[in-house]
């Protein structure tokens, strides 16, 4: 933090007025479920970004990451269409307050984050999250965390252009330590859930396989225009409309494979998130495990979000005594997560990372996730 600080001051020549951050996050269960309405249970990691800020006097936004050398980038007048690379995950959180009518003038950014990159583990979110903590303070605005979350995803979908749901900003702005975060994505109801796994001798550990196939943004606008096309043919709002009981039924009525397998896995994935809740309510969980994979097969088979290095991990990790494992996040790559009893996770680790070496891919970076506060001011 006092670095942060520091390079803050080296770079414009005057000390920031705060230091903020906000944590990047894996997702528990509850996968594409949030773009149609559904439920989610993420939580937030330790992993954060950490930014300085000071304002100025004039409305430009200046950013610069402790990543990347150089002279910080200038936004002149931050708005869609405008592109300054990773500057625009600050300059359209900007534009996203401005718009609905905050005065918010411009600022001096310097950050540094250490959530992995397009790992599937929210780092552009953590990103936005800090950004607009700090100008909900610095500007005095008085919003609430999922008002400031609400407003980053639109400055996702808007400015940067990718058409995500609400659950990566809600998480890094709303979880709190120890707990996974239930979100209704319908009406943004949230419900911190106990989630202390060295408590009942487990661990979750998160594996990055360092992949990132091709055309994923492209994938994932297409899963969520193939759900809504689902939607459309079953006559509903969204698919969080299709009870759970009503399936077969709602599967018989769709015009094509493709779109049945969408709307099998949102409507059996929601029916997963409330089992989870369930199981943890009732302090079994163990029992989760179980639901994990069978999570990680409908986005492998029905939704088709997964990648073969992502199955390896599950694979192989389940066949090592893992009591559960699934890929994480948007898919195509990035991360899985993968249960284990404290004394089985050193073998578990052992054999994924040697399923990888035997088939000659890139070692998978290993780390244990314990749930972590949502964003915050530091000083
Ligand atoms: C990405 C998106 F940003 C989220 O909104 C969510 O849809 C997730 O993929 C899949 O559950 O992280």
């Amino acid at each position: 933090m006092a670095d942060v600080a520091e390079e803050f001051g080296r770079l414009y020549g005057y000390a920031p007025e705060g230091v903020w951050e906000a944590p990047g996050r894996v997702n528990l269960i509850g996968e594409h479920t949030d773009y149609n309405d559904g439920f989610v249970m993420p939580f937030a990691l330790p992993h954060t970004a950490v930014a300085a800020f000071g304002r100025r006097t004039d409305t430009a936004v200046r950013a610069h990451s402790a990543d990347l050398p150089g002279e910080p980038v200038v936004v002149a007048e931050p708005a869609p269409g405008t592109s300054a690379g990773w500057a625009d995950y600050v300059a359209s959180v900007v534009w996203a307050l401005r718009e609905a009518g905050h005065e918010v003038g411009g600022v001096d950014v310097h950050l540094a984050s250490t959530v992995p990159t397009g790992a599937g583990l929210s780092s552009s979110a953590a990103l936005e999250v800090v950004v607009a903590l700090a100008l909900n303070d610095l500007f005095g605005l008085g919003l609430e965390r999922q008002e400031l979350a609400t407003l980053c995803q639109r400055a996702e979908n808007v400015y940067v252009g990718a058409p995500t749901g609400i659950m990566d900003q809600t998480a890094s702005a709303c979880c709190t330590a120890g707990h996974a975060l239930f979100l209704d994505t319908r009406d943004l109801t949230r419900r911190q859930v106990p989630f202390d796994l060295a408590a009942v001798g487990l661990r979750l550990l998160v594996v990055d396989t360092q992949v990132k196939h091709a055309h994923s943004e492209g994938e994932y606008g297409k899963r969520r225009a193939g759900c809504e096309a689902g939607a459309a043919e079953l006559g509903v709002t969204a698919l969080r409309d299709v009870p759970f009981t009503e399936l077969p039924a709602a599967l018989d009525r769709l015009s094509s494979a493709e779109i049945r397998g969408l709307v099998r896995h949102i409507v059996t994935e929601n029916h997963r998130v409330e089992r989870v809740i369930s199981l943890l309510d009732a302090g079994d969980v163990r029992g989760i495990g179980p639901v994990l994979v069978e999570g990680h097969a409908s986005l492998r088979d029905d939704f088709r979000v997964s990648c073969p290095e992502l199955d390896l991990v599950v694979d192989s990790a389940v066949a090592a005594g893992a009591l559960g494992a699934r890929m994480t996040g948007g898919g195509f790559g990035g991360s899985a997560i993968v249960l284990v009893e404290e004394a089985a996770a050193g073998q578990v680790e052992k054999a994924v990372l040697e399923a990888f070496a035997s088939r000659g891919l890139r070692e998978p970076r290993v780390f244990t996730a314990v749930p972590g506060a949502g964003a915050r001011r530091l000083r």
